[in-house]
């Protein structure tokens, strides 16, 4: 199984004695006269570090559809493949899943794209006159 870890890779940050100095501000040392800073290339004035990679996976959302009296299956069944590219076969078990349920999960994804998806299915509704309702709930 593929994991983020697996895709990680570690970074050269580059900081210039320029920026620490604007930082700490002009002679006041943070290290004694013994104990050059590591950081530090006095030749080139660049200072290499390795920065930790970023492991953290995104927070992930699930889209929402919810069950209603009045909207076609039809219509449902077309904004399942329209907006989460299900096949019919799978659009038509989601469906189902929702008339019976009350509520089921369409799909899984980032903030914006699960707010994106939830918009354009509500839009997608109000023009087409159904009451049909979608909405985003953090995973987890
Ligand atoms: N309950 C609707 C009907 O009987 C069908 C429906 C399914 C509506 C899923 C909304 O998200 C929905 N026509």
């Amino acid at each position: 199984m593929i994991t983020s870890e697996m895709h990680a890779t570690n970074h050269i940050r580059l900081t210039f004695k320029q920026d620490r100095h604007g930082l700490y501000g002009h002679g006041h040392h943070r290290l004694g006269p013994d104990s050059p800073d590591p950081l530090e290339d006095d030749a080139s004035g660049v200072a290499v570090e390795a920065s930790r990679p970023s492991l953290q996976a995104p927070p992930m959302y699930k889209v929402v559809l919810f069950n209603d009296d009045y909207t076609p299956m039809d219509f449902v069944v077309e904004i399942l493949e329209l907006f989460f590219n299900l096949n019919r076969e799978l659009a038509t078990k989601v469906m189902l899943a929702v008339h019976t349920e009350g509520r089921a999960v369409c799909g899984l994804y980032t903030r914006d794209i699960a707010e994106t998806k939830a918009m354009q299915v509500n839009q997608y509704a109000r023009e087409s006159q159904h009451p049909l309702l979608c909405e985003i709930e953090k995973d987890g």
